[in-house]
């Protein structure tokens, strides 16, 4: 209800902007080739849907401008969509291939401006910092796209990606992905037999229980807290709450997969992939076998990149639930009918055995809030004697004016000192949504690097990821990926 608002008010805004802006005098061309663009004159592109090289003025670094398309079309039904308004991703083809990389997504009725003034903004597109201030505009008006360049001396030239290859360029190598995960995951839409699901669990146990990067506690059990080296790139995903499209799109996407693969970075999830946060479906827990199934499958293929913290629906216990209904308890039951006793017990010894916290030099990441109780590092290691701080963990909220109790600056500053971090590092949570319509919001509580990351939104989809040394959001259109994954797994 609230979205149609919100349509209405766009397109609204829309009229109003196009009476004043003068879209109409645009000139129109046709681009069979490299054009140079004039200056100071809005040029339209007749082509709609074909990806472009940009060449912000005369030299030898590109751009690629390519509309983001999905790899399933989306039924007719579903026609109003998030892919019905046209977005183009615009990156540095030098990068985006081989490397986690950032883009940036050019949305119906947005606008770029590249040159010296956003070199800082954009440093992922690697443009020049000798550039004029203001070089270059890119503009979308319902998948038409309008440059305008502001500097002849430096002019810009666009031109089009026609050959076959670079056309589907991307989806071809979002494609190569799809059957790598089909390998990885087998048919998600296929239930593993009793036999087959507790040997995965046990294979688990015995990784976590050995798991690297994870100081023992004073009992030689696996401690609390999780350090990836330094050198390590990390890839955080908030709560997934058995959206398991939303993990395979993000593992379709960019080199994410490819660098767990060599070992360049890990992935790291904040917890509560279970128990579905849809209106109606609070008491289903089919798809919560599915999605921890497929996780315990990733951690088997990747055991020293794959990482999962617990989250307060990690847990059979009773005050675990949703609008009355008791998840806990309804989870438990499941596993017990439908997979046995034994395996319910090596999901409780899941639970017993995971970490709560994971950091390096460049990040520091819980499933809810820091604590507000005292807190220090060889406390969090032996997490297992200091049950209120395992609680705080999963549980906590930011402090509010209606929540005084809930944590805020200073307890995250805690946390970070406890690894000799600064108040720069960023630090990533889960648990707590914004809104309906966000997956990421960053420097929440007007707290500067305090990012909440939650991947159950049913439209888009987002991560924090390491590029260098800094952590950026990454976010996708949700794609329906598990019955393509699935009708893969069935071609091998
Ligand atoms: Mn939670």
């Amino acid at each position: 209800m609230a979205k149609n608002k919100l349509i209405k008010r766009k397109s609204l805004l829309k009229l109003i902007k196009v009476a004043f802006s003068g879209l109409e005098q645009c000139e129109k061309i046709d681009l069979k080739d490299t054009y140079k663009l004039p200056p100071n004159k809005k040029i339209m592109i007749p082509l709609e849907n074909y990806p472009l090289q940009v060449h912000i003025r005369q030299d030898a670094h590109v751009l690629h401008l390519y509309p983001e398309n999905p790899l399933v079309e989306p039924k007719k039904s579903e026609q109003n969509n998030h892919f019905s308004d046209p977005n183009y991703i615009l990156f540095d083809p030098e990068n985006y291939y081989s490397h986690i990389s950032a883009f940036y997504r050019l949305s119906d009725e947005d606008k770029i401006i590249l040159g010296s003034d956003t070199t800082e903004k954009y440093s992922f597109l690697n443009t020049s910092k000798k550039l004029p201030k203001q070089q270059l505009s890119i503009a979308n008006d319902e998948g038409k796209l309008i440059f305008k360049c502001y500097h002849s001396e430096t002019g810009s030239c666009i031109s089009p990606l026609f050959k076959e290859k670079k056309l589907n360029k991307i989806n071809v190598w979002r494609k190569e992905k799809i059957t790598k995960l089909a390998k990885i995951l087998g048919d998600p839409r296929k239930a593993l037999s009793p036999e087959e699901a507790l040997k995965l669990i046990q294979k688990v146990n015995h990784i976590i229980e050995h798991e690297e990067y994870r100081e023992k506690d004073n009992n030689d059990k696996p401690g609390g807290v999780i350090a990836i080296p330094d050198k390590m790139d990390v890839v955080i995903i908030g709560d997934l709450h058995t959206q398991l499209d939303n993990l395979l799109t993000i593992l379709s996407q960019n080199n994410f997969l490819k660098a767990l693969e060599n070992g360049e970075a890990c992935l790291v999830i904040l917890g509560d992939a279970v128990h579905p946060e849809i209106e109606g479906q609070y008491g289903e827990m089919e798809s919560s076998m599915t999605i921890m199934d497929m996780i315990f499958k990733l951690k088997v293929h990747f055991p020293k990149h794959v990482f999962y913290i617990r989250g307060n629906h990690d847990s059979f216990s009773e005050e675990i639930g949703k609008r009355g209904v008791p998840q806990g308890i309804l989870w438990a039951k499941q596993l017990k009918k439908s997979r046995g006793k034994n395996y319910k017990k090596e999901m409780q010894r899941f639970y017993d055995n995971l970490a709560y916290v994971a950091y390096s030099k460049h990040f520091l990441c819980c499933h809810a809030g820091p604590p507000t109780s005292a807190v220090n590092l060889n406390a969090l290691v032996n997490i297992k004697k200091y049950p209120k701080l395992m609680k705080e963990l999963v549980n906590n909220r930011m402090q509010t004016s209606n929540r005084m109790s809930g944590y805020n600056k200073r307890d995250i500053k805690k946390l970070r000192h406890c690894f000799h971090q600064g108040d720069n590092t960023p630090f990533i949570v889960g648990h707590t949504p914004m809104d309906n319509d966000e997956t990421i919001w960053e420097n929440i509580g007007g707290i500067s690097r305090h990012t909440v990351a939650y991947a159950a939104n049913q439209e888009w989809v987002g991560v924090m990821a390491q590029i260098g040394k800094k952590m950026y959001p990454i976010r996708y259109p949700v794609e329906k990926l598990t019955a393509l994954v699935g009708s893969e797994a069935k071609k091998l």
